[in-house]
């Protein structure tokens, strides 16, 4: 069985926001499309505290309850099973799905016969890289939708390193139209 996780699909990192990835938006059609192909589909958001030793190395973001922690407002959450909520402590960065606080993401998905992980959304550089690592770690075959994800991009090569870290580590990346025509 498979299941798509959706990566911080958020308004602070779509353009305007204060962590926003260069077209992080243009994500939001093509995971509406894919979505009804997964038995399972799981949307994290990075879910941070007022304050928390993660905006030493950021800028103030996704704030837990304000506007710039909202889904984008096209995303469908219509086709979301559950919501798994990431960085809500004051000590971690909280950069992988699989430290979500509200649910242990990893049992969830087990529990579901899940043995295949698709992954989805932002930023490619950090949380969609420490989530795909981690769900390699936890034996799931690992694909990276490589046209539904945007990077942060602090350095411009991150985000094609970030696709070479995946692809080393054991990940599949994969686009969109194969997850269609299959
Ligand atoms: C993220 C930087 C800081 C992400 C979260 O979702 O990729 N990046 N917090
Ligand atoms: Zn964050």
């Amino acid at each position: 069985m498979k299941a798509l996780l959706i990566i911080d699909v958020q308004n602070d990192f779509c353009s305007g926001g204060v962590l926003a990835t260069k077209g992080g938006e243009e994500v939001v059609p093509i995971i509406n499309k894919i979505a009804s192909r997964f038995e399972l589909v799981v949307a994290s958001k990075d879910w941070h505290p007022e304050e928390t030793k993660h905006f030493k190395k950021w800028p103030k973001h996704c704030v837990q309850g304000t506007y710039g922690a909202e889904f984008h407002k096209d995303l469908d959450t219509s086709q979301i099973d559950e919501i798994a909520l990431k960085g809500t402590g004051t000590l971690d960065d909280g950069y992988s799905a699989f430290d979500a606080t509200n649910v242990n993401l990893a049992s969830f998905l087990q529990e579901r016969k899940i043995d295949s992980v698709y992954i989805s959304g932002l930023a490619t550089d950090y949380c969609v890289l420490n989530t795909a690592l981690d769900a390699v770690r936890n034996n799931f075959h690992t694909f990276v939708v490589t046209d539904a994800v945007r990077a942060v991009n602090v350095k411009p090569d991150d985000s094609k390193m970030a696709l070479q870290q995946m692809k080393d580590a054991g990940c599949v990346l994969i686009s969109s139209e194969v997850i269609l025509s299959e």
